[in-house]
């Protein structure tokens, strides 16, 4: 495979090491009849489902839940313990915005209702499961309880936040809003809360998100926003799960603990997802930086394809 130190290199030229291991797990994705070469329709294989998509990507852009009452609101971070200010990331994600030509661009916006179950003043109007590890006297704001119901739902209490049409639900005034932009609304349920941009703390409903990325053949996905830990954490583990390459922008997120952000992080490293600082994205997204991270992940989703993919392909070649 020395196609790889061919693919997995900079911008500058420097040329990222892949285990000799994972060459192999490569190798062996792409060789299906195992005979130790790269065929023709093998070729033709790794071509057009993993070369075209190092070389380029298609990208989409997500921006969560930059809203005021985050950054300056009835839940800012400045008051939770990692004491960051929400407002640090909205010059540089407006930069990316202005420079980049994302294929997709998406702002969400987390918009509850007022009778919301993760509200804390709403706590009395819900009973709780007798395996609740706190009662509704004693639990405070950023305790988790649990309400009754079938299952009984774990729920973290936040103060009265992002309530549909209030100020505090607004994106910030300074955000940069790109024509042709789409805005995901979630936690507009009542009964379950919504962390993910893709699907709810319960995953009973799924967001329009998954079908719009896939109509439009996007292959990698950069998450910014608010907060790091919270909503930005919980879509970069399902944009992972789902199959895409995805890249985190730790420059653009703010969050509320620290602990939990570095167990975003590694959760991220260690499922083959990129952490990156905004000023390596352009690269990134004009395929001119190429991690092998996201190569061998999309060769591993690669393996997990319905062969007959592969079937069709070669049918389609030796029919030539
Ligand atoms: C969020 C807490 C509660 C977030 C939403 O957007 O990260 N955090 N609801
Ligand atoms: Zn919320």
């Amino acid at each position: 495979m020395l196609i790889c130190r061919a693919l997995f290199r900079n911008d500058k030229g420097h040329i990222y090491v892949v285990s000799d291991e994972k060459l192999e797990q490569i190798f062996e994705v792409f060789d299906k009849n195992e005979d130790g070469y790269i065929d023709r329709d093998e070729f033709h294989f790794c071509w057009n489902h993993w070369i075209k998509t190092i070389v380029r990507p298609i990208s989409a852009f997500l921006v969560v839940d930059v809203q005021n009452d985050f950054i300056s609101g009835s839940l800012s971070i400045s008051n939770c313990s990692a004491q960051h200010n929400g407002n640090e990331i909205i010059e540089p994600i407006n930069q990316l915005l202005d420079s980049i030509d994302f294929d997709m661009v998406f702002y969400s916006l987390d918009w509850h209702p007022s009778d919301h179950i993760s509200f804390i003043d709403n706590i009395k109007t819900r009973p709780l499961h007798e395996s609740s590890p706190l009662d509704a006297e004693s639990a405070k704001v950023f305790d988790t309880v649990i309400f009754d119901g079938t299952p009984p739902i774990r729920q973290r209490l936040w103060p009265r936040h992002c309530v549909q049409d209030s100020w505090g639900a607004e994106l910030h005034k300074d955000l940069k809003i790109l024509d042709n932009s789409v805005k995901l609304y979630k936690g507009t349920n009542p009964e379950i809360d919504s962390y993910s941009l893709f699907h709810d703390n319960q995953n009973i409903s799924e967001t329009t998100l998954n079908a719009q990325l896939r109509a439009k053949g996007i292959t990698d996905i950069f998450v910014c926003g608010l907060a790091y830990d919270i909503c930005v954490g919980a879509t970069v583990v399902d944009a992972i799960s789902s199959g895409y390459r995805t890249i985190l922008l730790d420059d653009c997120c703010r969050g509320v603990d620290l602990k939990d952000i570095e167990s975003v992080k590694e959760t991220v490293l260690s499922t083959n997802g990129v952490i990156i600082n905004a000023k390596q994205v352009k690269a990134m997204v004009e395929g001119r930086d190429r991690r092998p991270e996201l190569g061998y992940k999309l060769a591993m989703e690669l393996k997990n394809v319905n062969s007959a993919l592969y079937q069709r392909i070669k049918g389609r070649t030796t029919n030539l």
